[in-house]
C-alpha cells in the first residue's frame, strides 16, 4: 500500500496538525479550523433529525448530535482506546431505538458487547441489541452465529455486499459503526480500503443510515489521511498529551458541515465509562479567605493535609458531577509558602480566586496571588467568599475595588454554608471547556 505511509514520501511537509504543548491551557488556546468539506444537498435533506453521541461535551458542540444520514470519521493517535467512543455512541443509538449495526473484524462479536458492558455507567443488557456484521469468526475456523457475516473479510465484494445487506434491512433507522478501519486498511492497502470504504458510505447515503468510523493513525501519510477525511462530514481527532509523566486525553471536533464549537475537551476513560476530565482547578486566595472551606464543601473527596514540617496547608478535593470530573488543589495563603505557588500553578487549567468579601484590605494581596498563578491564557472566577456574614461587600463593590472586567464572573459564595460554592466551580469549568462556534469554512 505505498500511498498510505508518510515515509513513502520522498517530501513531506511540515505537519500542520494541531501543536502539541506541554500545557493544557495553551491547547485550549489553539484554533482547530474546520477543513470544510460540505455536501449541502445531503445535508439540506437531512437536516430534520439528529443523531445524539453521548459522548460527553460533543453533542452540545455541534448543535445537538451529528445529522442523521452523514458520517462521522473519529480518528485517535496510537494508544487510545477510541471504541469506548464507538459504545458510547451505539450505547446512545440503543436507547433512541435505533438499530446499531456494528462491523467487527478483528473480535468475536460477543467481546465486544462484553466489554462494552463492563463499564458500570452503562446498562449491559442493552448492548445484546447490537446487530453485528461479523467479519471475525470465520477467520477462526469457527461458523459464526450472527445474521450478517463474511465468510472472507479480506474480500472487499463480500464485505460491502454483506454491510449493504445490513443496511439495506434497516433502512431510515440504522447507525453503522465500523471500528478501526485502520486495520482494513493495514490488511488490505490503501486503495482497496478506499474502495470499500466508497461503497459503504454509498449504502447508507442511499438507505439513510449514519456511521461512525474510527480508525488509529499510525503514521499515515497526511494526503492519505486527507484522502479518508475528505468522505466524512464529521471529524473528530482524539489526541495525546505528555504532560510530565502523564498522559492526557483531548478531542475536538475538526470538521463538521455546520457552526461548531472549537473546545478542546480532556476526558478520561474509567470503569465508569468515557468522561470529561479536568484534571487541576486551583483554589487560591488570601490566608483565612476560606480556601479549606470551600473545597471541603465542593467536594466528593476531600483531603486536608494541615501539617506539612511547620504549617503549611494543602488542599485537595476531586468532584464528579454530571459526567465531569474536576481535581482541585488548594493553595497555601501565606507569603512564605509562596515558593509552593510556582510548583501548583503548572498545568493549570483554571484559577478560582477566593476572596473574603467583609475584608477589603485582603483584596491587593488577592490579586497579587492570582498573578503569580496564573498566566495569560488561563481562565479565572472569582468567588465572593463569606457572602453570609453581615456587612459583606456586594459583587458589584467587590468588583470596582478589585477593578475586575464585566467578563469575569463574580460568584457569591458562603464556605461555611455551602452556597454558591458548586456554582463557582461549574462556571469555571463552563469557561474551561467553552464554547467557541465558528462557522464551518467552504
Ligand atoms: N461566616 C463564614 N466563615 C467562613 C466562610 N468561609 C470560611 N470561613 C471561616 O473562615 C476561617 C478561615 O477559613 P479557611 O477555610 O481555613 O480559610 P483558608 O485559610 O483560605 O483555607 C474559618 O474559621 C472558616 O470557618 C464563609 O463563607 N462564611
Ligand atoms: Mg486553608
Amino acid at each position: 500500500m505505498p500511498f498510505a505511509f508518510k515515509n513513502s514520501f520522498a517530501i513531506e511537509k511540515p505537519s500542520s496538525e494541531l501543536v502539541i504543548v506541554a500545557v493544557p491551557a495553551a491547547i485550549i488556546a489553539v484554533e482547530v479550523l474546520s477543513s470544510g468539506f460540505i455536501n449541502l444537498t445531503r445535508n439540506q435533506v437531512m437536516q430534520s433529525s439528529l443523531i445524539e453521541t453521548g459522548v460527553p461535551r460533543l453533542d452540545d458542540m455541534i448543535g445537538g448530535g451529528v445529522t442523521k444520514g452523514n458520517n462521522t470519521l473519529i480518528i485517535a493517535e496510537p494508544g487510545i482506546d477510541s471504541s469506548v467512543f464507538l459504545s458510547q455512541i451505539a450505547y446512545r443509538s440503543l436507547q433512541k431505538g435505533m438499530a446499531c449495526l456494528y462491523y467487527v473484524e478483528d473480535r468475536y462479536p460477543k467481546t465486544v458487547a462484553a466489554k462494552a458492558g463492563e463499564m458500570k455507567m452503562w446498562d449491559a443488557k442493552k448492548f445484546e441489541f447490537i446487530q453485528f456484521i461479523d467479519g471475525f469468526t470465520s477467520r477462526t475456523g469457527i461458523k459464526s452465529g450472527e445474521k450478517y457475516a463474511i465468510s472472507d473479510p479480506t474480500n472487499v465484494k463480500e464485505v460491502t455486499l454483506t454491510i449493504d445487506k445490513a443496511v439495506r434491512e434497516h433502512r431510515d433507522t440504522a447507525v453503522l459503526f465500523f471500528d478501526q478501519f485502520d486495520r482494513t486498511v493495514l490488511e488490505l492497502g490503501a486503495e482497496k480500503a478506499l474502495e470499500l470504504l466508497d461503497s459503504v458510505i454509498a449504502s447508507a447515503i442511499e438507505m439513510h443510515t449514519t456511521c461512525f468510523f474510527t480508525m488509529v493513525n499510525w503514521d499515515f501519510s497526511e494526503s492519505f489521511i486527507e484522502e479518508i477525511r475528505k468522505r466524512f462530514e464529521y471529524v473528530v481527532a482524539i489526541k495525546a498529551v505528555e504532560e510530565k509523566s502523564l498522559t492526557r486525553n483531548y478531542f475536538y471536533v475538526e470538521k463538521a458541515p455546520i457552526k461548531f464549537s472549537k473546545m478542546v475537551v480532556p476526558f478520561r476513560i474509567g470503569l465508569d465509562g468515557l468522561g470529561v476530565y479536568v484534571p487541576k482547578i486551583l483554589i487560591t486566595g488570601p490566608f483565612h479567605a476560606g480556601k479549606s472551606s470551600f473545597i471541603q464543601k465542593v467536594s466528593t473527596r476531600a483531603v486536608s493535609i494541615d501539617r506539612i514540617g511547620t504549617t503549611v496547608a494543602l488542599d485537595h478535593g476531586y468532584i464528579d458531577y454530571g459526567g465531569v470530573a474536576v481535581d482541585l488543589f488548594g493553595t497555601p495563603g501565606q507569603e512564605r509558602f509562596e515558593f509552593m505557588l510556582d510548583i501548583l500553578k503548572k498545568d493549570t487549567f483554571g484559577v478560582v480566586l477566593l476572596v473574603d468579601s467583609t475584608d477589603p484590605q485582603s483584596f491587593s494581596r488577592a490579586l497579587e496571588m492570582l498573578h503569580h498563578v496564573r498566566k495569560e491564557a488561563i481562565p479565572y472566577v472569582i468567588a465572593a467568599n463569606k457572602q453570609d456574614v453581615g456587612g459583606a461587600l456586594s459583587i458589584g463593590e467587590i468588583r470596582k475595588l478589585m477593578k475586575l472586567p464585566e467578563d469575569v464572573p463574580i460568584i457569591p459564595t458562603s464556605a461555611v454554608i455551602g452556597t454558591g460554592c458548586l456554582d463557582a466551580v461549574k462556571s469555571m469549568i463552563d469557561i474551561i471547556v467553552r464554547k467557541r462556534i465558528v462557522v464551518a469554512q467552504k
